[in-house]
C-alpha cells in the first residue's frame, strides 16, 4: 500500500464560485448508500382544484381537505362525529412507485394536475445519526411534509434534492406526504409545450438515508488535464473542521489520509499509479472508492479519464473519437411506459446501443435522466451528453427563469460529475436566438464551466437556411456557438421542410470551421411493420421512407469535414401528445429507429453499418 498525506487548503472545485447551488445537502452518490427504500405501495389521490394545499372549508379548523395533516381521518371521525373531511390518504387507491400517475389507473391516463402522494413507515432513528429523505426525481414540482411539517418545496421533474429530517421522524408510522404538480406555465423548465410526454408523479426512488452526524456530503474525483487524479471532497457536520480523512482506491493500491481544513474541506491531487487503467468504451474500468470521515464511509465506482477538443476533434485520452450515438428519452421499453427507469430497463436500452447499433455515445435528452442511466452508461462503456430542458421557447428575460435553470444545472453537474461516461453538459435545445435568451444561455455555460471546468459543454443550435445559390446552404449563425466545446446541431432536411430526401446529400452546410460539429439530431417517423407499396415510391412513415431518409442525411454527413459524431433521433418510440395521426401515430412519436417494445425498423440497420464501417 502507498500511503500519502497530503492536506492542500485550495478551493473546493466546484462548489465555490458564482454559480447557483441547490438548497440543503447534496449527498453525492447517494445512491450507493445503504438507505431505506421507500418505493414500493404508497396512496394516492387526485386534487385537481388544488383545494388540499389551501385547506378550503371543512372540520372546525377548516382542514377537511388539507391532505397533509398527521390525521388518521377514520380516527378523527368517530372522536368527532360532525367533522367534515373529504379525504383520506390512509384509505385512497394504491400504486407502486416509482412510476407515473398516467399508469396507475386507466381513468389516470391524461390527468395533469396536483395528485398527493402518501407513504406511512417506521423508521428506528439512531441517537446521534443524522437522517435525510432523498428523492431522485418528483415531476415537475414537489411539495412535501413529514408527520405535518412541511419540510420544503423542489421545482423541476428530472433532478434529486434531499431534506434534513433528524428529530422529526418516530419509530412508527411515519407519514410522509407528497402534492406532486405536473403543471408547468412559461416561466418553468421546460415550458409547457414540449414534444413528450408529461410523466406527472414521483418517477425515480425516494429513500431514507441514515449518516452520522459529520458525514462526508460531497467528493469529486476524476482524471485532470494535468494527468493526476484529484478529488474535492466537502465534510458536513460539528466535527467537520479539521476532521480525519482517509481515501481508498483499493484498485490502485491507494489509501490517503489528511485532515480536512477549517471548512471541513479537503483537496488532493496525486499522480496516478502507472498502473491506471483509463476509461473508455473499450475498456469500462471503474474503481471503487472509499472515503471515511469517522463513521461515516462514503463509497462510489468511478472511472478515470479526460476528455478535450482539438481543432475539429473531439479526444478521449488524448486519442480523437468519432460520437457514433443515438438520443434517447427517459422511457422504458414496452406497450406501456410509466417512467421507471430501473438499473435493468436502463441496460436493455443501452444494450442496444452499443451491441446491435454499434454505438459509443448516447445523447440522455432534454433532461437529466435518472442515476441508474448514467451509472448503466458508466458500465457499458457509453459516452453521455447529458441535458437541462430550456427547451424552445422559455421566458429567457425572465431572471428568476434564469435562476432556476442555473440551479437545475448545478443539480445537474453535481449528481453525476463523478461519472467518467458525461463528457458533455448540454445547456439546451432548439433555442430561438435572440438578446435575453443569448444572455441566458451564456451564463448557463459560464456555470457549467465553474462546475466543471474538464468536461465539454455544449448545446442544440438551430440553423438557418439559405436557397439563393445553387444548393441549399445550411448555416449556422448563432453567437452562442463561441461559448461552446462542441458545435451541435439538429437537422431535419427529408422530413420537415421542403426537400425530399433524395436532394439532401447535396445540402451544403456553412459551419465554423475547425471546430467538432455533431448532428445532435436527424430523424424521421415509421411506423413499426408498415412497408411502402410494392413499386410504389415509400410515403412518410413507411418503414423505407425513413431507411432513405438516413441513407441520404448520412451522404449529407459525410460531406462535412468537422463532423465529430451524430446522436440521430431516437433510438426507440416515445409518447408525446402532440402526435396524433390516426392508426400510425396515436400518440407516439414514431422517429424511433425501434419500436416501443424494440421492433426493428429498416433505418436501423442503416445507422448500425455506417457506425460499424466507421470503427474499421
Ligand atoms: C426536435 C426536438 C425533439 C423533437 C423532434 C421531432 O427538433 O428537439 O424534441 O421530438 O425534433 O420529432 O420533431
Amino acid at each position: 500500500m502507498i500511503a500519502a498525506a497530503f492536506a492542500m487548503a485550495l478551493l473546493h472545485g466546484g462548489r465555490a464560485g458564482a454559480q447557483v447551488l441547490p438548497d440543503g445537502p447534496l449527498l453525492a452518490s447517494a445512491d450507493m448508500r445503504e438507505g431505506q427504500d421507500l418505493s414500493g405501495e404508497w396512496t394516492y389521490s387526485i386534487d385537481p382544484y388544488r383545494d388540499g394545499m389551501a385547506g378550503f372549508h371543512g372540520g372546525a379548523a377548516g382542514t377537511g381537505h388539507r391532505r397533509y395533516d398527521d390525521t388518521d381521518v377514520e380516527q378523527a371521525r368517530r372522536a368527532d362525529p360532525p367533522a367534515l373531511y373529504e379525504y383520506d390518504m390512509d384509505r385512497a387507491p394504491r400504486a407502486t412507485l416509482p412510476s407515473s400517475w398516467l399508469t396507475h389507473a386507466p381513468e389516470m391516463r391524461h390527468y395533469q394536475g396536483l395528485v398527493w402522494y402518501q407513504r406511512r413507515f417506521d423508521a428506528d432513528p439512531v441517537a446521534g445519526e443524522r437522517q435525510f429523505l432523498r428523492f431522485g426525481a418528483v415531476n415537475y414540482a414537489a411539495e412535501v411534509w413529514l408527520n405535518g411539517e412541511f419540510l420544503g418545496r423542489h421545482e423541476g421533474g428530472f433532478t434529486p434534492f434531499a431534506f434534513e429530517v433528524t428529530g422529526k421522524l418516530r419509530a412508527e408510522g411515519n407519514r410522509l406526504l407528497v402534492g406532486a404538480d405536473s403543471i408547468r406555465d412559461w416561466q418553468d423548465v421546460p415550458p409547457p409545450v414540449t414534444d413528450w410526454e408529461t410523466y406527472g408523479g414521483i418517477t425515480r426512488p425516494v429513500s431514507l438515508i441514515a449518516v452520522p452526524e459529520t458525514y462526508v456530503d460531497d467528493a469529486w474525483l476524476r482524471l485532470t488535464p494535468d494527468g493526476r487524479i484529484t478529488m474535492d471532497i466537502a465534510l458536513d457536520g460539528p466535527q467537520a473542521a479539521g476532521a480525519p480523512v482517509e481515501i481508498a482506491i483499493p484498485g490502485l493500491e491507494l489509501r490517503l489520509t489528511t485532515n480536512a481544513d477549517p471548512t471541513g474541506r479537503v483537496t488532493f491531487r496525486i499522480t496516478p499509479p502507472s498502473g491506471l487503467e483509463r476509461w473508455s468504451p473499450q475498456n469500462p474500468k471503474l474503481y471503487d472508492i472509499e472515503i471515511r470521515t469517522g463513521e461515516d464511509v462514503w463509497r462510489d465506482r468511478v472511472g478515470f479519464r479526460t476528455i478535450a477538443v482539438r481543432g475539429s476533434e473531439v479526444l478521449l485520452n488524448g486519442e480523437p473519437v468519432f460520437l457514433s450515438g443515438i438520443s434517447l428519452h427517459e422511457e422504458e421499453l414496452g406497450a406501456q411506459p410509466t417512467r421507471n427507469m430501473t438499473p435493468a430497463a436502463a441496460r436493455a436500452l443501452l444494450t442496444i446501443v452499443r451491441d446491435d447499433l454499434n454505438g459509443n455515445f448516447v445523447r440522455l435528452a432534454h433532461y437529466p435522466h435518472g442515476d441508474a442511466m448514467v451509472r448503466a452508461a458508466d458500465e457499458l462503456g457509453l459516452l453521455v451528453w447529458s441535458e437541462i430542458p430550456v427547451y424552445w421557447r422559455i421566458a429567457f428575460a425572465d431572471p428568476d427563469v434564469l435562476t432556476h435553470a442555473r440551479t437545475m444545472l448545478s443539480e445537474m453537474v453535481l449528481r453525476d460529475r463523478n461519472r467518467a461516461s458525461v463528457v458533455i453538459w448540454s445547456v439546451g435545445n432548439e433555442t430561438p436566438v435572440d438578446a435575453p435568451r443569448n444572455a441566458f444561455m451564456a451564463q448557463l455555460v459560464a456555470d457549467a464551466r465553474t462546475l466543471d471546468p474538464h468536461r465539454l459543454v455544449s448545446a442544440a443550435l438551430l440553423t438557418e437556411r439559405d436557397d439563393s445559390g445553387e444548393v441549399p446552404v445550411m448555416r449556422l449563425v448563432d453567437p452562442l456557438a463561441d461559448h461552446l466545446d462542441v458545435l451541435a446541431v439538429n437537422t431535419y432536411n427529408g422530413w420537415y421542410g421542403p426537400d425530399r430526401p433524395e436532394d439532401v446529400p447535396r445540402i451544403a452546410w456553412d459551419v465554423p470551421a475547425g471546430r467538432p460539429l455533431v448532428f445532435s439530431e436527424m430523424g424521421a417517423g415509421a411506423q413499426p411493420g408498415l412497408h411502402a407499396a410494392q413499386g410504389e415510391e415509400p410515403i412518410k412513415f413507411t418503414e423505407e421512407y425513413q431507411a432513405t431518409y438516413y441513407r441520404n442525411t448520412l451522404a449529407m454527413a459525410e460531406g462535412i469535414e468537422t463532423l465529430a459524431g451524430l446522436s440521430p433521433w431516437i433510438l426507440k418510440d416515445f409518447l408525446s401528445p402532440r402526435r396524433q395521426l390516426p392508426g400510425v401515430q396515436d400518440g407516439w412519436n414514431r422517429k424511433g429507429l425501434i419500436g416501443p417494445e424494440g421492433e426493428r425498423k429498416l433505418a436501423f440497420d442503416v445507422l448500425a453499418e455506417w457506425y460499424a464501417e466507421r470503427e474499421e
